[in-house]
């Protein structure tokens, strides 16, 4: 692979440093040792070259020194793992099956378990960081030197991306429980990384690559929840750092080889993580399930390639309506997220396909960290990505 940093033959990398799942691709690349640069979507190319071979206004999109356009986080990451060969030292998939299934199930909950908690502490404290926040949307619109013309171009879209919290279900009811959410989530994270560099041990994964998404642009770069982060996690913070970074030896750590754990164990640490992902994500997955199965018994006959959304539009974030669900004593109205179920499709499939004794490990895994229901789970019908939206299968 061509790995030396010329901008006609490297990887471009399309998105903006605010961007959440720009975050993932981002540090899949630098942790690949991949040279790409960065571009905003303020550059001519974007809208002559790269919305019209994405047939949508989003990113990240990545742009391959063969000219293909990949969209979606996640698809990016699979197209960068396919051009490594899985048992190298670069690949961030884990071989073994526990590993690979409960790294999955990282990722997934990382992306879109954790986007409400990322959208709360963005636009929930919009006033504490307002200026920072203009000038970052106005970096992905506006590239001149004009600062003003800047602020003025982040906030012509801010609105459009604040009015989202009701549709997610972030409001003044719901918001105690996100932020207590969270904060547990930061202590299971901060032991964690007292004793490992990474989710899954020495070595970065999947897992990583999920988590960052919503722990990078939102948590831990705007201004607000970065310094809740720096406060009460400081070992979190750290990890944040470190995902922006190559992979080097780690000094802060014992010594140690750079592997995920022998024999497919996964760090007793990570388990109250664990607990949490099912806790936290849970609700939402039975209920985006059931949405799914509603959908599915309201269209019968309905056939392989038909696009899994309300109507015909192509969006970035699909939804089949609105879910109701009970979480952490409150009750959680929400647009279903198709997107989240695709994810955890990934990670059951990998499930699906352990020998019987894996499973067994890993069924006693779930039921350490309260995962029975949500592993239980099966979508009805499988859904796939094509031309960068989710279909039927
Ligand atoms: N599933 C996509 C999501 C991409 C995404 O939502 N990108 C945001 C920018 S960070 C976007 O395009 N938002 C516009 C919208 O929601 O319509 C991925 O993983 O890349």
């Amino acid at each position: 692979m061509n790995n030396t940093l010329d901008p006609k033959h490297s990887y471009i990398l399309w998105g903006t440093p605010h961007s959440l799942y720009t975050g993932k691709a981002r540090s899949c690349l630098i942790k690949k040792g991949l040279a790409f640069v960065e571009r905003c979507p303020s550059h001519p190319d974007y809208k002559a070259r790269v919305r019209t071979a994405v047939g949508m206004v989003t990113f990240p999109v990545l742009e391959t020194p063969q000219g293909e356009f990949i969209q979606d986080s996640t698809d990016i990451v699979s197209y960068l793992e396919s051009m490594d060969e899985p048992a190298s030292a670069t690949s961030v998939t884990p071989l073994s099956p526990v590993q690979r299934v409960v790294a999955r199930l990282i990722d997934g909950f990382g992306l879109e378990g954790m986007l409400q908690v990322a959208m709360h502490y963005r636009w929930s404290y919009r006033d504490t960081q307002e200026l920072f926040l203009q000038t970052e949307f106005g970096r992905g619109l506006y590239a001149g030197a004009d600062r003003e013309a800047r602020r003025a171009a982040g906030r012509r879209v801010m609105d459009f991306f604040s009015s989202s919290l009701p549709i997610l279900g972030i409001n003044p009811e719901t918001s105690p429980a996100i932020e207590c959410a969270y904060e547990e989530l930061l202590e299971a994270l901060d032991v964690h990384f007292q004793g490992y560099p990474y989710l899954m041990g020495w070595r970065v994964s999947i897992a990583d690559l999920g988590l960052i998404a919503p722990m990078y642009a939102h948590l831990g770069r705007d201004p607000y929840p970065t310094a809740l982060m720096k406060k009460r996690a400081p070992n979190v913070a750290r990890w944040v750092e470190r995902m922006q970074r190559p992979n080097t030896p780690d000094g802060e750590y014992a010594p140690h080889v750079a592997d995920w754990l022998s024999d497919d164990e996964i760090p007793v640490t990570l388990e109250p993580v664990l607990t949490l992902l099912f806790k936290d994500w849970g609700p939402q997955l039975l209920a985006d399930v059931a949405s799914y199965q509603h959908w599915l018994d309201a269209h019968p006959g309905i056939e392989s390639g038909q696009l899994i959304n309300f109507n015909d539009s192509r969006l970035v974030h699909p939804t089949l309506g609105k879910v109701s669900y009970a979480w952490r004593g409150i009750q959680v109205q929400r647009a279903s997220a198709v997107h989240g179920l695709w994810l955890f499709q990934l990670a059951q499939d990998a499930a699906q396909a352990m020998s019987a004794a894996d499973k067994e490990k890993l069924s006693a895994l779930y039921q350490r960290t309260g995962g029975q229901d949500v592993m239980a789970l099966h979508l009805p019908r499988p859904m796939e990505r094509v031309n960068n939206v989710l279909v039927l299968k």
